[in-house]
């Protein structure tokens, strides 16, 4: 630091301990008063640290005050901020930093490029997982936190809040199991109850005119229009006036 003449100012420098980077300055801890003119040294920085100095004058002069204050031996060569893989320290560009020896990846680590190793959420299901959707915040055949199957079709257990009403396990769907791959009790041909897939149960499923086949679907019938047979209709007299409605129609 050089100081102008000391005629026409008398010069006091105060100066911190170095700065920590990042942090603020501490208080003024040195202070150097009636500091001749020309090159100051002997304040005591150490190359390498951050300092924050003030310089202070009085003016001497009668009518004007300007000086030129010159401050030389400033380091001009660029920081760099790039980001170090391995440095332990996790800046721009890095999803971790697990420090060199740490990362080594596997399950819920760090990769050697500093990106996550498999975890939970990464949709992909890996380590323990029983699924992984990316979200896991569960609902029925969803996967749950933790990476669980929240309850499902398949679970083996009936959850009937669910509309479950059997639930074998892998078993589901296998033909004679008894249970549905949807979780449901299989239709049964011959009941007199029509359940899907069947379009008709009348219970004899003989296959005669206007009933059902056994293998519950409709016989043939007259006409384009089906009609329900009353309870009070025998089957005859019945296909007799159905076929009239359905030519009317
Ligand atoms: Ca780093
Ligand atoms: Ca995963
Ligand atoms: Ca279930
Ligand atoms: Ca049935």
């Amino acid at each position: 630091m050089t100081l102008p003449d000391a005629n026409t100012a008398a010069w006091t420098i105060k100066k911190t301990s170095p700065v920590v980077t990042g942090a603020a300055a501490s208080a003024f801890v040195t202070t150097t008063t009636n500091v001749a003119s020309g090159n100051v040294t002997g304040l005591g920085l150490t190359a390498g640290s951050v300092y924050e100095v003030a310089v202070f004058h009085a003016d001497q002069h009668p009518r004007e005050s300007n000086y030129e204050l010159t401050l030389t031996g400033f380091s001009t060569t660029r920081t760099d901020c790039a980001p170090t893989c391995g440095d332990g320290i996790v800046t721009a560009g890095e999803e971790c930093d697990l420090g060199a020896a740490n990362n080594t990846g596997g399950y819920n680590g760090c990769n050697p490029d500093c990106t996550y190793g498999p975890f939970c959420g990464d949709s992909v299901v890996n380590g323990t997982e029983q699924c992984d959707d990316g979200v896991n915040i569960g609902g029925y055949s969803y996967c749950a936190p933790g990476c669980v199957w929240d309850a499902r079709c398949g679970d083996g257990i009936v959850q009937k809040q669910y509309g479950e009403t059997c639930d074998l396990g892998s078993q589901n769907g296998v033909t004679g199991s008894g249970c549905t791959a949807t979780c449901g009790i299989p239709a049964i041909c011959g009941d007199g109850v029509v359940e899907a897939p069947e379009t008709c149960d009348d219970g004899v499923n003989d296959g005669s005119y206007g009933g059902c086949t056994p293998d519950c679907q409709h016989a043939p019938y007259c006409g384009r229009t089906r009609c329900a047979r009353p309870e009070n209709e025998t089957r005859r007299r019945w296909i007799g006036i159905c076929d009239l409605i359905s030519m009317l129609f």
